[in-house]
């Protein structure tokens, strides 16, 4: 198996842990796509993910699958335990719920922000980024304001369970430490006042999968 994606960045760290949890890190061969040179809008790489982004896996057979879902789903299910995805009807759709909301209004909300109000990653992805659109400022700013109320409310989720789809560490708990990570990117503080959320933080960046993730 391949990871086509670029170490350090929010999404394919999320992969990165799941590799990691399921023991697979080493056993994948990583493909690092060049980000602010645009490689990822080449149609080379649209051939392989047509929304133009990483992380995507490839299969022996030469089966590409993107989504950092899709792949954490395939990538939990191998071993026939899934560990990250939920077992029973409950846990499969309170995780797919969390790291859904974990997305929309968190990592997404932070990469529009990112991308749209900052200069992002740089001249070479401008031409992607609609830089001529008027509300472009507006519109991140939006997005921010967004990814900080999804912070406080996975603060709020965070002082009644250890994790962010309950008791166990789950998928949805990448999505949200891709998230922050994106936040520290795109320079949005996380409020010490968010408690709950500044203790989880803590314990999962301590967790080996992490740091493995981290690391690599
Ligand atoms: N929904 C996708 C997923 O879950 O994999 C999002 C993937 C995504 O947006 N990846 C970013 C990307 O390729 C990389 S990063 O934001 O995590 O760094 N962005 C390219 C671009 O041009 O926006």
């Amino acid at each position: 198996m391949k990871i086509h994606d670029i170490p350090g960045f929010p999404n394919p760290l999320r992969v990165r842990i799941v590799l990691a949890e399921k023991g697979l890190f080493d056993k994948v061969e990583f493909v690092k796509v060049d980000l602010p040179a645009a490689e990822h809008k080449r149609p080379a790489f649209l051939a392989i993910n047509p929304t133009g982004t990483v992380p995507v896996l490839e299969l022996d057979d030469g089966t590409y699958i993107s989504e950092s879902t899709a792949i954490t789903e395939y990538l939990d299910n191998l071993d026939g335990h899934p560990t990250l995805t939920g077992t029973t009807p409950l846990e499969k759709a309170t995780i797919h719920m969390m790291q859904k909301r974990a997305e929309s209004e968190l990592i997404d909300a932070i990469g529009i922000y990112f991308h749209y109000a900052t200069a992002g990653l740089g001249e070479g992805l401008l031409p992607y980024k609609s830089p001529e659109w008027e509300g472009r400022q507006r519109w991140g700013q939006m997005h921010r304001e967004k990814a900080e109320a999804g912070m406080r409310y996975f603060n709020e989720v965070l002082k009644t369970q250890p994790y962010v789809a309950g008791e166990n560490f789950s998928m949805a708990d990448t999505t949200v430490i891709g998230g922050l990570l994106f936040a520290s990117y795109a320079q949005i503080p996380v409020p010490e006042s968010l408690t709950a959320l500044v203790a989880w933080k803590a314990r999962v960046d301590g967790r080996e999968s992490v740091r493995v993730a981290s690391a690599g």
